[in-house]
């Protein structure tokens, strides 16, 4: 097994048990909220050992039907080890906890959080295409690189690892793909005066958003392109985001 680090500790603070080529909604919303946390770093190949561990169960399936463990996951050890390990489902659970920080869920009524998951679950269908052009570049650890690829050969079936990556015109012809449904997120943004989704407040669907492109800026070797597509939406909400993940602050 993998190392796995802390880095800081607390005895009452969340445990946030996260992946570091992950997306960072959830580190987001952790900072957005003020939420007192420690960082559980878990390599990717300690990913199903770790949700196993916590006893949570799988939110997510391969096409095949077998289970597929995921994370992100927080423990909180103030509320009798409450564990939460779906990130839309951690962002609830937080906007509960902390009443007093900015809310995640604008018209915070929990008949208008549907409407919140529904928009997460379309954002899944959206970006998740994008992650085969990360393949080739993708920062594993060298310790369990071979083993993580193995598993991602496994679960679709190929031989190779090499046999992902995605080149030339097959690449041009992704990327042209990914540009055309990034478009439509960024047009949600001219409903609102700026500069967030909703106007000049920040709330979860921003987050959701600012999460995936951080993954992508991390993953994909055109997010120097990328980032000026559709007028510089990408690197606007980069830039709104990545105040919220150094200050916990969306508003300075
Ligand atoms: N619906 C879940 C999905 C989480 C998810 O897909 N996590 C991926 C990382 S992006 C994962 O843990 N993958 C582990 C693996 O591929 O082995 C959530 O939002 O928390």
């Amino acid at each position: 097994m993998a190392d796995t680090t802390t880095t800081t500790s607390s005895s009452d603070a969340i445990v946030f048990y996260d992946i570091a080529s992950g997306p960072r909604s959830t580190r987001y919303a952790l900072n957005f909220k003020r939420a007192h946390f420690v960082t559980q770093w878990v390599d990717l190949a300690d990913v199903t050992s770790t949700r196993k561990s916590l006893g949570a169960e799988p939110v997510r399936f391969h096409p095949n039907g077998e289970h597929f463990y995921t994370l992100p996951a927080i423990r909180d050890p103030s509320a009798n080890d409450t564990v939460v390990a779906d990130s839309f489902d951690i962002a609830v659970y937080l906007d509960k906890k902390y009443p007093d920080a900015p809310s995640l869920f604008r018209n915070n009524a929990s008949s208008g959080i549907g409407l919140y998951a529904s928009f997460n679950a379309h954002m899944d269908t959206i970006f998740t295409p994008g992650a085969a052009l990360g393949c080739e570049d993708f920062p594993f650890n060298p310790a369990t690189a071979a083993q993580c690829q193995a598993e991602f050969c496994r679960r679709i079936g190929a031989q190779t690892w090499d046999a992902l990556f995605v080149r030339g015109e097959a690449r041009t012809k992704m990327l042209k793909s990914f540009r055309t449904s990034l478009g439509e997120v960024a047009k949600y943004f001219r409903f609102s005066e700026g500069p967030f989704i909703g106007g000049k407040e920040a709330e979860y669907a921003d987050i959701i958003i600012g999460g995936w492109l951080m993954m992508y800026s991390h993953t994909v070797p055109e997010w120097e392109e990328m980032r000026t597509w559709h007028g510089g939406f990408g690197a606007g909400c980069m830039m709104r985001w990545s105040r919220i993940e150094e200050h916990g602050d969306a508003y300075n």
